[in-house]
């Protein structure tokens, strides 16, 4: 397998099963196992994210890089070492064996001086990923545009108070959503990093949500005249960089959505960590897409319990993970999303291995949720207890009240006649806990 960077691992990740102790194999995700009669590749259908992996040196704001990242050489010619990323990149995505990478515009071209520079190093750089993509048979799962690290952006791009602001970005949105059709990527991603303010002092939120939603409906009318066949998703986050974010969580960006008559048109990117900043589970944001129908793609990572900022580490528990597995096999999966590993390596694992270990972990920890949430869905108890405790629904009262056939004096007067008389049932909450431990604690892996 061709490449120079990732030497320790010389062809493609095997799958080696529950007894391996290789470090550098899976031993849960096996590709092709069927999984409620799907390969488990394409019930996940996990993505490798070229910003954290591929253009981060392992800097924060205290300290400078720590990892070993030769493509990112400092000195180089800009051109020259965004091929090498370019390059470095597919390596490993061909190595860990997934199907699908991820990218924002400013993570694979320079800038360059100027937007006409910008958008031609990104044309040259589109041609080799459509080579890589030939090659590896790597696919995009979404590409996305950086509109929140040049200080152009320090006040927002759609929400910016000046609209030459609006306008760069809108530029910039339409590069990369031409940018992602031609990679035939399958979702386009909108986070809006700075869309939200600092301070309420100088922020008009009546003008800024208009806005806001001026430049969804333009993305979405672009997307129609040039035929892009893939799904576009807003990506909630509640604060960070911003004080407050407006995508502030999925019913927050559902309820703008619906107001300004974008449902229909934009669907959900979920990620783990965001909505645990939002001071959710993981699990809600999911079960809320998933049953409002807007549920588009993951972006898998996990906060640390006892951090309040957004750690985008890699997922490693399988009781996280398993019940948000569970809500969308129940929607019927992932339709053109994926899992992409919106995850960074912690600064001090500095060696290129340890993007494997990373992802490896991952992976096989998304594996074993799968495998748990199949097993909780073909066991059905779960279900069955959900239905029957709304089973009055389905009998006569239920059925009169929400086809609107009876007003608040007929309810009344039943309750008076005593022809209604509530019993009070348990809601089970730790027979219910225990029976999804047994399925984490029961399931096979082989
Ligand atoms: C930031 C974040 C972004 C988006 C894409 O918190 O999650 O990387 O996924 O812009
Ligand atoms: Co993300």
């Amino acid at each position: 397998m061709a490449g120079d960077f990732f030497s320790d691992v010389q062809g493609r990740i095997p799958f080696a099963g529950s007894g391996s102790s290789d470090p550098l194999a899976f031993t849960v995700y096996d590709p092709d196992r069927l999984v409620l009669g799907t390969p488990m590749a394409d019930h996940l259908r996990v993505g490798v994210c070229l910003w954290h992996s591929f253009a981060w040196d392992g800097r924060d704001m205290f300290g400078l890089g720590t990892l070993d990242r030769p493509w990112l050489a400092a000195d180089a010619d800009p051109m020259a070492a965004a091929r090498q990323r370019m390059a470095a990149a597919f390596e490993f995505i061909e190595k860990l064996g997934v199907p699908y990478y991820c990218f924002h515009d400013r993570d694979v071209a320079p800038e360059g001086e100027s937007f006409a520079e910008f958008r031609s190093n990104l044309d040259a750089l589109t041609d080799d990923a459509l080579g890589y993509q030939e090659r590896t048979g790597a696919r995009l799962l979404w590409g996305t545009a950086n509109l929140f690290s040049h200080p152009r952006y320090q006040a927002g791009a759609a929400t910016n108070p000046d609209p030459e602001v609006f306008a760069y970005a809108a530029a910039q949105v339409r590069m990369m959503l031409e940018v992602t059709q031609r990679l035939g990527g399958t979702n386009y991603v909108l986070w809006g990093g700075r869309e939200g303010y600092d301070t309420l002092l100088n922020t008009d939120l009546r003008r800024e949500g208009a806005q806001l939603a001026r430049f969804l409906h333009l993305v979405a009318e672009h997307k129609a005249r040039i035929g892009f066949a893939g799904t576009l998703l807003i990506e909630p986050k509640p604060m960070e960089p911003t004080k407050h974010q407006y995508d502030y969580d999925a019913a927050t960006v559902h309820g703008f959505l619906v107001r300004h008559g974008l449902d229909g048109e934009y669907r959900l990117n979920i990620e783990a960590n965001h909505a645990t900043l939002a001071g959710h589970s993981f699990h809600h944001e999911v079960a809320y897409s998933v049953a409002h129908g807007i549920l588009g793609s993951i972006d898998a990572n996990r906060g640390d319990p006892q951090n309040g900022w957004d750690t985008d580490q890699f997922p490693n528990s399988v009781e996280d993970l398993a019940l948000p597995l569970l809500e969308i096999l129940r929607g019927g999966g992932l339709g053109t999303g994926g899992f992409n590993f919106d995850a960074k390596l912690r600064r001090q694992s500095m060696d290129r291995t340890d993007l494997f270990h990373a992802h490896i972990g991952g992976i096989d920890t998304l594996a074993r949720a799968l495998l748990v949430a199949a097993d909780m869905l073909e066991a059905g108890t779960l279900d069955a207890m959900r239905e029957e405790r709304y089973a009055g629904w389905s009998g006569p009262l239920g059925q009169e009240i929400l086809e609107g056939r009876l007003s608040l004096a007929d309810l009344a007067e039943r309750v008076e006649s005593g022809a209604v008389d509530p019993v009070r049932r348990s809601g089970r909450q730790e027979l219910l806990e225990n029976v999804v431990n047994r399925h984490i604690w029961t399931v096979r892996e082989g």
